[in-house]
């Protein structure tokens, strides 16, 4: 005791005395669990402000995670101390019960919508405060509690991760984050048109998301090669257009129940899902399901390659718009978030003329069910709806039409390919995914500036950033979590942390640090050698 009391006031990192000191510090020479905690500003994304103090927090054995919320948002809070629970309980082995009952000592969660002492925090910030007496975790709504449970995660130790009993112990650094994101939109895009992905791959995948305290799920459930999901109206969608994928093997379709609880799950990880019908082009698997909607009336084959630009709805076709307004309309009724994508890109076999007709045409029907327009940044080559949203995957940021759209009050998501494109390879040997757009190895992915990349658009109309994970090479979970680590947390971070943090050097440290939960999580990532991993 008294050994340990005499650590911690002669070095902030150390730790303070604790029930656990005794055993810790005789420990501490072969288990790293042990060393000094985490510091709090050691997690990615970087948090937005970090006031470190003396002391830590120790999960013990009789801990309790204590929920409360002001204005009706108790149920929420609850919902996230469960959530919590169930990260923390097999690894730690306490049972760790999830309480309204208060005390000023454990986890406490708090949603205090309308205090006045946390309205900076917004919808989806929080405020961690570490004594050693509690963990107090206090935000305005459930996103930000939900946000500031995936900073605590990795305030512990990597093996907190871990699914079966691991030693402890389980500090925290004493201290204050305060933390809210710079960008609204921070997104990742999932292909799963090219190659099928199931249910239960997808919300591994959005457990993953969630880690980074990403909040959009875009899902690209139309192509060429695959339509994915069940439309009551024109059922041979699915159940034709959804019966391959590349390469030729059974494709998939998810129907209107899988689909929502899709939404549901995104939604327990506070994540918005954003479907996307991507139109006029890439509609082979549409086309070769009716053949009305082509403009000589017969059906194409299906396609099983990767080609893109050869397809494309027959835009002077009245049912064209029949068919476009059912899909919409069905979509939008399964999806509760505000956005619905359709896509508009590399519509190489559409005339500009017939593109901007069918873009004027299909961007009031997503209004008319009560939905946002996003479209591929080729839309600002039309006349994109007041409201809409560009995603830019250029290479540059060069495009005119593109800056002179955001002047105008389009809103734009960033989604450079030569950084964000998930599916890009990382260097000649990678042996999953293309090259078009170059390289991308992980600093390539990350150090860039979203407020400024695109040439002479204001950066205020930057809604935020999104990396997007084309398939055409990819069909496992493991081949997916290859491709997105550890790019997805450099994007994660760009979306979230203030311009001021970004920096390489200090965030290859921080990312070389989730390299020991990815082991623990079972997520088979890419070791960049440009990361210094941790060795052990
Ligand atoms: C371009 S990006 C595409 C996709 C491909 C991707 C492969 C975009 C809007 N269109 O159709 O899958 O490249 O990297």
């Amino acid at each position: 005791m008294v050994a340990g009391a005499g650590t911690a006031a002669s070095s902030a990192s150390a730790s303070p005395a604790s029930p656990w000191s005794a055993r810790s510090s005789s420990a501490s020479a072969q288990d790293p669990a042990a060393a000094a905690p985490t510091a709090l500003d050691r997690v990615v994304p970087a948090p937005a402000s970090v006031r470190p103090a003396a002391g830590s927090y120790a999960i013990r054995p009789d801990a309790r995670i204590r929920v409360s919320g002001s204005d009706g948002s108790a149920r929420s809070a609850r919902r996230v101390g469960d959530y919590l629970a169930q990260v923390l309980r097999p690894s730690t082995g306490f049972s760790l019960p999830v309480t309204t009952r208060s005390g000023d000592d454990g986890i406490r969660l708090r949603l205090t919508p309308k205090a006045a002492g946390v309205r900076t925090l917004g919808e989806e910030g929080y405020r961690l405060q570490v004594t050693g007496r509690a963990i107090t975790l206090t935000a305005r709504g459930s996103a930000g509690l939900f946000h500031g449970v995936q900073t605590l995660r990795q305030l512990l130790p990597a093996s907190v991760e871990r699914t079966t009993r691991q030693a402890g112990p389980w500090r925290v650094s004493g201290g204050t984050i305060t933390d809210v994101p710079r960008y609204a939109w921070r997104g990742a895009m999932l292909d799963v048109s090219r190659h099928f992905f199931g249910v239960d791959q997808v919300k591994r995948y959005i457990d993953q998301l969630a880690l980074y305290k990403i909040n959009k799920l875009h899902l690209h459930l139309s192509d060429d090669q695959g339509w994915r999901i069940a439309i009551d109206s024109w059922p041979k969608l699915a159940s034709h257009g959804g019966s391959t994928q590349v390469g030729g093997g059974p494709g998939g379709y998810y129907t209107k129940d899988d689909y929502r609880e899709i939404v549901r799950y995104a939604a327990s990880r506070e994540l918005t899902v954003v479907p996307e019908i991507d139109m006029p082009g890439h509609t082979n698997a549409a086309l070769a399901s009716y053949a009305e909607l082509n403009c000589d009336g017969v059906a194409p084959p299906l396609y099983t390659g990767t080609e893109v630009g050869f397809s494309s709805l027959c835009v002077p076709k009245e049912v064209t718009y029949d068919f476009v307004d059912d899909v919409i309309r069905e979509l939008a009724a399964l999806t509760p978030g505000p956005y619905l994508h359709i896509g508009g890109d590399e519509a190489h076999s559409t005339s500009h003329e017939d593109y901007v007709a069918f873009m004027d045409r299909v961007q009031p029907v997503v209004a008319k069910y009560g939905k946002t327009v996003v479209g591929w940044h080729q839309l600002t080559g039309a006349h994109p709806a007041k409201d809409a949203i560009a995603q830019y995957w250029g290479t540059d940021g060069s495009e005119k039409e593109v800056a002179d759209a955001a002047k105008a009050g389009t809103r734009l998501v960033l989604s450079p390919a030569n950084r964000a494109y998930l599916d890009m390879k990382y260097n000649a040997d990678t042996p999953l995914g293309q090259n078009w757009a170059g390289y991308v190895e992980a600093k390539q992915s990350y150090d860039w500036d979203p407020g400024t990349y695109i040439k002479d658009a204001p950066e205020s109309s930057v809604l935020g950033v999104e990396a997007p994970l084309w398939s055409e090479t990819l069909q496992t979970s493991p081949q997916i979590e290859y491709m997105a680590f550890p790019r997805l947390p450099g994007i994660a971070e760009l979306g979230w942390s203030p311009a001021s943090t970004h920096n390489w050097d200090d965030y290859k440290v921080r990312v070389a640090a989730q390299g020991p939960r990815w082991d623990a999580m079972g997520i088979a990532y890419y070791h960049s050698p440009q990361i210094p991993w941790p060795t052990s």
